[in-house]
């Protein structure tokens, strides 16, 4: 994560659903679906990480404060067949596509006289191909002007710095070669070092992806088209963004109802969070206490101390121990105390990887 909270953009061509998703996903904390289409325009909102486990922990603790993970959603209007073109995207698109943890491409599947398609029919392959395609020339834009900066930095440069320029120059020049075939840099099998090297220019092909159909009211839940079939099933998934609109806008108690009627397993809100968590290999992790009960988010194999790091810098400057205990533990026991006397409260150190719904104790001094 680029920050404290996982941040995804949502894109897609014009009129796919992208601001109806996120309304649904947002419960319309976002701004309404039909608003002027064309024009580069972010809306960004931050909703919490549905994880039935911080409330079933606050069950047990009865905190004065429940706080849950959150995560930000940017729904980014202006990609368009074209809207890349040489130069790349304007620099406000960029910008907030570029902080993005991970990219969510809002695809059209259903049909629908009433909503016009820019690109006149339903075709879910060519839209995710001509969305790719603005991003590659988006990236293939940042790359040579790159290329240009090195190629001015080489005549002023010698010895280890022009060195340098030149492994970079090499580096670039494989994106460049890759990108123009139309690969995204993600599929390039770069080393770790190189997709070090490269991370700062945030390149829009390098960022996890996911393809989100909008399947439309009628269509069978979780079948997506035959195209769809026949990708990666893990980046394709297929939602109904018009129907959970309508269903988020229900009174909470009466959505489980309407959503299982319509054959929808979870919203979409739980599906693609839980998506983006497992393709940015993220993890949550717990603090608990009569203040507060509070979910933590990191990435897999984060150590106690990082994980104290999160939480606070001076925690992980100041980390002595971690009281750690696994969820189901926690639950079995039903409270600090009956685990510290059934000694179920390990004590680690620094290099402890913490688990995925571990609850955590630091103990710091400063
Ligand atoms: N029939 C149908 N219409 C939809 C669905 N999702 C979105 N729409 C409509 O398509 C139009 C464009 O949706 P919008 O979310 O604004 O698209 P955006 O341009 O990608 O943000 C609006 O009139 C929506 O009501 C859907 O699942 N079914
Ligand atoms: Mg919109």
């Amino acid at each position: 994560m680029q920050s404290a909270l996982m941040q995804v953009a949502l894109i897609g061509l014009p009129l796919s659903g992208k601001t109806t998703l996120c309304s649904a996903m947002t419960a319309g904390r976002t701004e309404q679906p039909g608003g002027r289409s064309g024009r580069a325009e972010i809306k960004s909102a931050v909703v919490d990480v549905p994880d039935p486990r911080v409330a079933v922990l606050a069950d047990l603790f009865n905190p004065r404060k429940i706080t849950y993970a959150q995560v930000r959603f940017d729904d980014i209007t202006g990609v368009s067949r074209g809207s890349a073109e040489a130069s790349g995207f304007d620099t406000r698109l960029l910008d907030a596509m570029g902080r993005a943890d991970a990219l969510l491409q809002i695809i059209r599947a259903f049909d629908d006289d009433r909503v016009p398609h820019p690109e006149l029919t339903i075709d879910p392959a060519r839209d995710v191909e001509i969305v790719t395609l603005e991003l590659i020339m988006s990236d293939l834009a940042t790359v040579e002007r790159r290329l240009e900066r090195i190629a001015q930095g080489m005549k002023k440069t010698r010895g280890d710095a022009q060195a340098k320029l030149r492994a970079e120059e090499a580096l670039m020049r494989r994106l460049a070669d890759g990108l123009s075939q139309g690969t995204a840099i993600r599929d390039m099998a770069l080393s770790p070092t190189e997709q070090i090297a490269i991370r700062g220019f945030q390149f829009l092909t390098a960022k996890p992806t996911l393809v989100v159909l909008n399947l439309g009211e009628d269509a069978e839940p979780q079948t997506p088209s035959e195209w769809a079939a026949q990708q990666q099933e893990a980046l394709v998934l297929g939602i109904r963004a018009m129907l959970e609109m309508e269903i988020a806008q229900l009174p909470p108690e009466e959505r489980a109802l309407y959503l299982e009627s319509y054959g929808i397993a979870e919203p979409s809100l739980n599906v693609l969070v839980r998506e983006c968590y497992r393709l940015l290999g993220l993890m949550s992790f717990f603090t608990v206490g009569e203040d507060e009960v509070r979910a933590w988010t990191v990435r897999r194999g984060a150590t106690a101390v990082e994980a104290a790091g999160a939480i606070h810098t001076d925690l992980a400057r100041g980390f002595i121990r971690a009281e750690v205990i696994g969820y189901e533990e926690m639950l079995a026991c039903g409270s600090l105390a009956e685990a510290r006397r059934q000694g179920k409260l390990r004590l680690e150190g620094k290099d402890y990887v913490v688990q995925d719904g571990d609850v955590l104790s630091i103990r710091f001094n400063v």
